[in-house]
């Protein structure tokens, strides 16, 4: 292959330089070489090619036990300035992180292949896409960035010979959990990371470019790298309404993002498509509107919960052409497994850490019992999605109705409730709080505050990522109503109130008849929220409009004791908090009385 692109001859030299494989391999995008990688990643056991009748084109992979999930703790951001990155990220000086990380990265492709892979993060040639190279010494790497991006040479040719793409470089070298790093440099449009083979560490194009580092160009271009899933709402009429809501990892984007309606909703006509399910860029358009495109090819998604009846179109996704990681091998069948599948776990089967697996000492309230990782994933091609909307290809996007934020809160939030305008809908996605998950490593139902769903992932100052939102609302004529829901409430007994999954299509109806103003709703202290026989509830089994009368109540006490967590908060992001946002949070406790 004749590479073009001065810049990216010499970048790949300079870092080959430094890692010293044995060869280079340029990744065209072709089917004929990505078959040639899996065969050698079968010969190595790098991946078991799984049961090609059941699930055609699927393979299982796993990672080292010690990574399994992203690690912020050792998730840099690297400008030349600490008060640039802020204080919520961890910060590296540049210079001092290139000399530490360039010691690890010395040589540590000897022996092994470097992976050239030409990708693009939207569609190839439209003015909205931003193109990376990822280096890579991992074939899982290059395989999953087959599925989740647009690669190959066809990429090469649309970035000419233009300096300014995403120079990534991953090097698995010894999965050293100790010398692990993911390091961003915003300034330098290049991101380094090292000592790992899990998803969101490595597959540099998905959190560490279109969030940290579109995040970070996002700002100074005038436009937003969020957190969100995309879905459309087809009205009977045929009419599209599109919805962007940002939830917290493993909260529930990719399950919303191709929900299934309720019977009540499916009779009459209505339907709903998937735009994307965990990454949003959003521009003002020459309309007034915020368009809203997703920069990815595939999904990622949580395994464990993917069920027939909570995400029926999940499931049919990955049946074909995808990558398992960290889930059960059902052995006699040659198929994968993982707790919430079915009730019928494989007899003999090994676990996600390969060992031999007996499901009869499986313990729910025990994760270490577990054959599939909490957080073991599927990669899974976008255009097997069977509610894959039409507009997925097109570049300019889908203009936004709705803007809806969210967290897995056992208390406290609401089911749903509507900001009063855009300054304070910024304002709550700003104190948005949610109990951790396995999607980072860490301890798990801990709540911490996690502004729209971004604190691991602005690539620059939390301040002043909430100004940019600010500063947004006022350029966007017709902008978004900003709403936000919480499927997680739970009773007593700690059971869910809300059945959730596919009835959250009932919530979202609400959202939109406000959008449009065709439906009233009672003014609280913290927003507007339902009046309850404005939900929906039809065929639903165990709800009264008394459950939902109960998922709509404001609890006062709990939220004057959140006030003082979220000024802690504020004072931890510091200086930079905009005095909006401080106008908003007086006005909430006063409020609140
Ligand atoms: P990332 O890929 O990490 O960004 O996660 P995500 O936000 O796409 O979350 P996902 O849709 O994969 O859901 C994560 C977990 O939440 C799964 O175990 C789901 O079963 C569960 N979940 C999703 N939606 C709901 C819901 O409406 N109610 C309840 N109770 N659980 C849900
Ligand atoms: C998340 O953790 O939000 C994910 C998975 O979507 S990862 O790509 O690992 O970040
Ligand atoms: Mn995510």
């Amino acid at each position: 292959m004749e590479i073009k692109n001065t810049y990216v001859r010499n970048w790949v030299e300079e870092m080959a330089l430094l890692t010293r494989p044995d060869q280079i391999v340029w990744i065209d995008g072709s089917e004929t070489q990505a078959e040639e990688l899996r065969k050698q990643a079968i010969a190595t056991g790098e991946m078991i090619k799984l049961n090609q009748d059941k699930l055609p084109g699927c393979y299982l992979h796993r990672t080292a036990v010690n990574d399994v999930a992203r690690v912020e703790g050792r998730t840099f951001i690297c400008t030349t300035n600490k008060e640039d990155a802020g204080n919520i990220n961890n910060w590296m000086d540049p210079y001092e992180c290139y000399h530490k990380l360039s010691k690890l990265y010395r040589g540590s492709m000897k022996g092994r292949t470097m992976y050239v892979i030409p990708y693009s993060m939207g569609i190839v040639g439209s003015d909205f896409a931003k193109y990376g190279i990822e280096l890579t010494d991992s074939i899982y790497v290059v395989l999953n960035m087959l599925i989740m991006t647009r690669v190959g040479t066809e990429v090469l040719e649309a970035m000419g010979n233009d300096a300014g793409f995403i120079k990534g470089l991953h090097a698995k070298a010894d999965i050293d959990e100790e010398n692990r790093y993911i390091c961003h440099f915003p300034q330098d449009n290049t991101i380094w990371s090292i000592n790992s083979g899990y998803g969101g560490n490595v597959l540099l194009g998905k959190k560490c470019f279109a969030l940290r580092i579109a995040s970070y160009l996002g700002r100074k271009e005038g436009w937003m790298a969020e957190h969100m899933l995309i879905l459309g709402v087809e009205y009977p009429n045929g009419e599209t309404k599109y919805i962007c809501a940002a939830f917290p990892s493993a909260c529930g984007k990719t399950n919303l993002a191709m929900l299934i309606p309720p019977t009540v909703y499916a009779e009459k006509g209505y339907k709903v498509w998937c735009v994307g399910d965990d990454i949003a860029w959003l521009r003002v358009g020459e309309d007034g509107r915020l368009w809203a495109m997703n920069p990815e090819n595939g999904f990622f998604g949580v395994a464990p919960g993917t069920n027939e009846k909570s995400n029926p179109n999940a499931l049919h996704t990955t049946m074909k052409d995808t990558i398992f990681t960290n889930v059960v091998h059902d052995l006699d069948n040659n198929t994968v497994w993982w707790e919430g599948l079915d009730n019928n776990p494989p007899a003999n089967a090994i676990d996600w850490k390969g060992n031999k697996w007996d499901y009869t000492k499986y313990d729910k309230k025990d994760k270490s019992t577990c054959g599939a990782h909490p957080n073991s994933r599927f990669t899974a091609k976008a255009v097997n999605c069977p509610c894959l909307s039409a507009e997925f290809e097109n570049a300019n996007g889908v203009p936004v109705s709705a803007i809806v934020f969210g967290g897995r809160r056992a208390k406290t939030a609401p089911l749903v409730y509507q900001s009063f305008n855009w300054q304070h809908g910024a304002f709550v996605g700003s104190i948005m709080a949610s109990e951790t998950t396995a999607a980072a490593a860490g301890a798990v139902g801990v709540v911490r505050r996690d502004p729209m769903a971004m604190r691991p992932f602005v690539g620059y100052d939390m301040g002043d990522y909430f100004q940019h939102w600010i500063d947004m609302g006022k350029k966007i004529p017709n902008a978004p109503k900003i709403f936000h829901v919480n499927w997680f409430r739970t009773d007593d007994e700690g059971h869910f109130i809300w059945p959730g999954f596919g009835d959250n299509m009932r919530v979202l109806m609400w959202i939109l008849a406000r959008c449009e103003g065709k439906v009233d709703a009672v003014e609280t202290a913290i927003g507007f929220v339902p009046k309850a026989e404005d939900i929906n509830i039809e065929g639903l089994e165990d709800v009264t409009l008394d459950t939902i009368r109960e998922l709509v109540s404001i609890d006062t006490a709990s939220w004057k004791e959140d006030l003082a967590n979220i000024k802690e908060f504020y004072t931890l992001v510091g200086d930079r908090v905009p005095a909006e946002m401080k106008e908003e949070l007086a006005a909430l406790e006063k409020r609140l009385g």
